[in-house]
């Protein structure tokens, strides 16, 4: 059985009957998964929803759900209402979409650790992915999720739990969501295939080329791997390897912590987190100005990649012998 949904969430889907559904910048698996299995249920309750995403769907994970979504959003309709997916803080939302917060926003999130923004807000640190809170809303709505439904929400635990490598004992939640999940038509296959599958020769070359990059710091402790524009450009638009990346670092001996720097601009750097156990990456994303889990998180860094480089080293330096 998957865990009740709150009431105030149910009568908000309940109340209104014109929603849209709007995820965050960059969405992942889960951000688009939920966003579709909670469109789609809206709909067959009888109500008008729209899913908005501007992309970009550039990994080669989400590239095949940009056809189900909307861009621009619509002239407004009297009476509509705004469920945000998967976001911690509002500075998660896109520019485009930020003017919807003035409308009665229900709040769909499983993040630990951010702003109390949002009419309404459905909110579990405990659940593995936002896709499973809009699981438990089916039962809780006596519906039951089609086996298209089941697909998209059990990508998006997927692909929060990293295809359930993340998960420690105890968290039966994540499993009686998955057995809720492919009891209604979900395919661990299909969903391992979409999301480790499809990948370019050239992306392949790229995790080559980024290994290589890779340095080994405090001891093997922490582990830092550069990107500059140059090698971005080289292997061509939409072509990334980031995730590849930290699994395969994670596997290696007496590491803590792994920095992805990317250089997207000759200002601009994008720095992701990741950490193996007790660290909590999303303290130092939030220092700043960015966010997420305490085991994955990211922000951007204003300037060089050097830059950025550095003061990775300034803030693990402090950090690890603290
Ligand atoms: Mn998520």
């Amino acid at each position: 059985m998957v865990q009740p949904a709150i009431p105030e969430a149910l009568d908000f889907l309940r109340e209104h009957h014109y929603f849209l559904i709007v995820g965050h910048v960059e969405p992942d698996g889960d951000c688009l998964g939920a966003q579709l299995g909670l469109c789609s249920l809206l709909e067959r309750l009888g109500k008008k929803a729209l899913a908005l995403q501007e992309g970009p769907f550039d990994r080669p994970e989400t590239e095949a759900f940009a056809r189900y979504f909307t861009r621009e959003r619509p002239e407004e309709v009297p009476g509509e209402a705004v469920i945000v997916l998967d976001c911690s803080t509002s500075e998660r939302i896109s520019e485009r979409y930020k003017p919807l917060l003035a409308r009665p926003v229900l709040v769909i999130d499983h993040h630990a650790v951010g702003e109390t923004f949002g009419t309404v807000r459905f909110v579990d640190p405990r659940a593995a992915s936002t896709a499973s809170l809009v699981a438990r809303l089916f039962p809780a709505l006596g519906e039951t999720p089609t086996r298209r439904e089941a697909d998209w929400l059990f990508f998006g635990l997927c692909t929060d739990t990293g295809f359930f490598r993340h998960c420690e004992s105890g968290f039966t939640e994540v499993f009686e969501t998955a057995l809720f999940l492919v009891s209604r038509g979900a395919s661990p296959k299909a969903a391992y295939q979409a999301m480790f599958g499809n990948r370019s020769f050239a992306q392949r070359k790229l995790l080559g080329r980024l290994l290589q990059n890779a340095r080994s710091l405090h001891g093997g402790r922490l582990v830092i791997i550069t990107q500059s524009r140059h090698e971005k450009e080289e292997a061509g638009p939409n072509v990334r390897s980031s995730e590849e990346l930290y699994s395969l670092y994670q596997t290696v001996n007496g590491v803590e912590v792994i920095v992805f720097l990317r250089e997207e601009s000759d200002r601009l750097v994008s720095v992701g987190l990741r950490s193996l156990n007790d660290f909590d990456v999303s303290d130092v994303a939030r220092r700043f100005g960015g966010g997420g889990h305490k085991l994955a998180s990211g922000f951007t860094f204003q300037g060089t990649l050097e830059g950025a480089f550095g003061l990775m080293l300034e803030v693990f330096d402090r950090a690890f012998q603290g």
